[in-house]
């Protein structure tokens, strides 16, 4: 381009004016650049953008945010915040709310008393929801006077006009989603509950309420304990120490720092993490600094009160946080974000004052608190202890591995095809429905693995005890991947792996068990979706020379609907044993007939919690929890 034609344009249009246009363009062009994908999780983006910019305002009297999924997928956030000013940009000549919503990065809210959640993670601004957005409107209430403005996939398509007067503040956008860029724009209520919980959880007193008209669904949050309610969350259904979570809060610096902990009576590790209400699920520099103070700290407490003798080790980090439950919520400025996700907080700054904080936070409630100390001492020992005789079974379990790595285990009836792409692992409940599936599958790509009874509940179990489970190992050296620190994704020797239970109650069990373990052992295998449940048939349903299969109750009611109820034959498959081998291949194994279901962790904390209450020590909350939530379990067990 030349100087000339620069000029040209600039004097017609404004320079700010065609940067404006080519940005949003590029927006559209480029969507993943902005927003990650453009699937289910570059359309959540959006709303999150939206809701976390609203959340900006909490710090300047926001108490109230709304979040709509209307019938047509189309979305509306509001808040009772400031309002976005609409007076006149002083550069740009034009509202302000034109510039924030037409602009990369802008917003103009650069100044340092607040801390921003709105740009951290997406590094963008709610200009990507507009250039993305089929049409947005905003709705603002500012200086007494309603204000509105439409936009059409970015561009203005009316002034900003007054519609009306209000006392109140706040803003209200409302859009649909461009279905020309989002492969779908079909919104799943539990992604955007479980953001605007964290959020309730982390904004302490903040109420949003979250309504589906799609499904006439509606819901509160709002935790006026805060980060230590998130903590009762999370450890719902156990048994903790101390009663109360220990919290701590205290400015510091530039920083905020918030933290509430409390230990349940289970071996798992619960930590989140946030930065300005990002949850830093890669960890970082303030995480770093809380671990290393807290393992300093329960070290010098233990010799100082002579629970650790001068000739014993010290803890390390893993025995002090064996069943601990932690939310550390740090508020700072300008924060770097860095990782493959840009979830990992890299201030080298916040490591020390985190350090600090807990450090004192924490040594004050021990000294005041000396029998709460004294447990949490205990169980760091009784966690030391563990990981030693772990490290023997371990140790063994590794010389068995070495042997049993040419012998595979004798009960795995193995496929011959060697390429785990296309290799099946099924887990069959029972040795006569193992039979069935051995004769009716394919050998090439099926391998079976029959298992007797139920296998060991891990919720209940430390890693010693778990790997000297003979189910269990059998399970860990058929898989190949090993566990633990051993675990190596490139040794997987099956890309399914196929849970096949009975559809009755004591099949849904073992499968629950399954899961657990799979879980809390082999996390990887679950998130990159090599786990299956297979889903065999409840009813045959015959005809004279129709037969059919059905696999959910419904379908029953339908095809009786359809066929008509004379002469109707209809079989219920309670166990896989009912069938027979050709029965089993055609309904539940081939892969060009059957359905299998994919295990997916859409939110790996609420699955966390589910399988605690439903595996865990207390029968209670179990029981109350099945009653409360009957489909859920239904939907977990299927
Ligand atoms: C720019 C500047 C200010 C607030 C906002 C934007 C703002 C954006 C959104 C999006 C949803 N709700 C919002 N609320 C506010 C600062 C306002 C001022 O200085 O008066």
């Amino acid at each position: 381009m030349t100087t000339e034609k620069f000029k040209d344009i600039q004097s017609d249009y404004g320079a700010e004016q065609i940067q404006v246009l080519e940005g949003l363009e590029a927006i559209r062009r480029r969507p993943g650049m902005y927003i990650g994908s453009t699937a289910s999780p570059g359309l959540h983006h959006l709303v999150f953008e939206v809701v976390d910019n609203s959340i900006d305002e909490v710090p300047y009297g926001c108490k109230n945010i709304n979040v709509w999924v209307h019938p047509d997928n189309s979305i509306t956030v509001s808040d009772d915040g400031r309002g976005i000013p609409v007076e006149e940009h002083p550069l740009e000549k034009r509202p302000a709310v034109e510039v924030v919503l037409t602009t990369l990065h802008s917003g103009g809210k650069f100044d340092q008393k607040s801390y921003k959640v709105a740009g951290g993670l997406h590094g963008v601004g709610i200009s990507v929801v507009n250039a993305l957005a089929e049409w947005l409107e905003v709705e603002i209430c500012r200086g007494g006077k309603i204000y509105h403005q439409r936009y059409e996939e970015g561009k203005k398509v009316t002034e900003l006009l007054v519609r009306g007067k209000s006392k109140r503040t706040g803003t209200k956008i409302s859009f649909r989603a461009d279905p020309k860029i989002f492969d779908e724009i079909h919104f799943e209520n539990e992604i955007i509950i479980q953001r605007l919980r964290e959020l309730a959880f982390l904004n302490q007193g903040t109420r949003i309420v979250f309504q589906d008209e799609r499904s006439d669904f509606k819901e509160s949050y709002q935790y006026n304990g805060g980060i230590n309610q998130y903590v009762r969350f999370l450890n719902q259904g156990k048994d903790v120490v101390p009663r109360k979570p220990i919290y701590i809060s205290r400015s510091i610096n530039s920083f905020q720092i918030e933290l509430s902990l409390q230990y349940q009576s289970g071996y798992s590790e619960t930590i989140y993490t946030y930065a300005n209400n990002i949850h830093t699920k890669e960890g970082g520099t303030h995480e770093q600094g809380f671990k290393a103070s807290l393992t300093r700290l329960i070290n010098d407490y233990a010799r100082r009160k002579g629970l650790l003798k001068e000739n014993e080790s010290n803890f390390t980090g893993d025995d002090i946080r064996e069943g601990l439950t932690a939310v550390l919520s740090v508020k700072l400025h300008e924060p770097q974000f860095e990782g493959q996700t840009k979830t990992r907080l890299g201030n080298s700054e916040i490591h020390s004052a985190v350090d600090t904080v807990c450090y004192e936070g924490v040594n004050t409630f021990l000294e005041e608190n000396p029998s709460t100390a004294r447990r949490i001492v205990d169980k760091a020992i009784r966690a030391a202890r563990a990981r030693k005789a772990a490290r023997k079974a371990r140790e063994l379990t590794r010389r068995k591995n070495a042997l049993e790595f040419t012998y595979l285990p004798g009960k795995l009836a193995d496929c011959s095809s060697k390429d785990p792409q296309e290799c099946e692992l099924f887990l069959v409940e029972g040795d006569s429905a193992g039979g069935s599936a051995k004769q009716g599958r394919d050998r090439r790509i099926q391998a079976i693995l029959p298992l007797r009874g139920k296998i060991l509940n891990v919720e209940k179990a430390r890693l010693d005890r778990i790997l000297a489970n003979e189910e269990i190992r059998t399970i860990i050296s058929a898989v190949g991947t090993g566990i633990d620190e051993d675990f190596d994704i490139a040794k997987l020797r099956y890309h399914k792996i196929v849970i096949m239970t009975d559809a009755d109650v004591d099949g849904s069990h073992i499968r629950v068990l399954l899961l657990t373990f799979f879980y809390r052992f082999l996390a990887d295998l679950v998130e990159s979706g090599f786990i299956y449940v297979a889903q065999p048939p409840l009813y045959k349903v015959k005809k004279g020379r129709r037969e059919r299969y059905l696999y959910r109750d419904e379908d029953l009611e339908k095809l009786l609907g359809e066929w008509g109820r004379e002469g109707i034959q209809v079989q219920r498959y309670k166990g896989l044993g009912e069938m027979n081998a050709d029965q089993l291949w055609e309904t539940t194994m081939n892969p060009g007939s059957r359905f299998i279901k994919r295990v997916e962790l859409i939110d790996a904390q609420e699955a966390d919690r589910i399988f605690s209450i439903l595996m865990g020590d207390r029968v209670e909350p179990r029981r109350r929890f099945i009653e409360d939530h009957a489909n859920l379990v239904q939907n977990l067990d299927i």
